[in-house]
């Protein structure tokens, strides 16, 4: 059974509580339980992690392998400065599709660079909280194909 491992970079624990005008009234517990099911119906399992803190993303990314086929990640404001999750992205050896809730090519200049997104195997990005789903269906293919991030 594939299983993906599903990472909420900083402050999306605040979701759907705040800024609801920009990411939404779906809460992160709303998100993860669509994955689940979608996860559930292509015979997968996810794990959902949150964190605040860089260091803590960067430990799990490299532990994935051992548990996990696939990455979904929504790095949130990391996307835009981490060299230290880029770096634990590329040395994974698993596929990691990056995702965003709002469309970050429409926002402010410095949300259009992801220093991920050259190492994910691509990128969802606009769609709320159907951009987690469309990452999970990719990252799910990306499984069966073999890829590698
Ligand atoms: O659109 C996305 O998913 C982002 O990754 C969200 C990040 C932002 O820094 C990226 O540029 C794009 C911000 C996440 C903050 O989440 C909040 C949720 C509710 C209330 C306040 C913040």
């Amino acid at each position: 059974m594939n299983r993906i491992l599903v990472i909420h970079g900083p402050n999306l624990d605040l979701l759907g509580t705040r800024e609801p005008d920009v990411y939404g009234r779906t809460t992160l517990a709303g998100i993860e339980a669509s994955l689940k099911r979608i996860a559930k119906e292509n015979g997968a399992e996810i794990e959902s992690f949150q964190s605040n803190h860089e260091g803590e993303i960067v430990s799990k990314i490299g532990q994935a392998s051992a548990g996990f086929q696939a990455i979904v990640i929504n790095p949130a404001a990391y996307t835009h400065t981490s060299v230290a999750i880029r770096d634990a992205v590329a040395a994974c050896g698993l596929p990691v599709v990056e995702v965003h809730l709002s469309n970050v090519y429409r926002r402010e200049e410095f949300r259009h660079h992801s220093l991920v997104a050259p190492v994910a195997v691509g990128q969802v990005t606009g769609f709320g909280p159907q951009s987690y789903e469309l990452g999970l269906l990719a990252a799910l293919s990306a499984c069966r194909k073999g890829a590698r991030s």
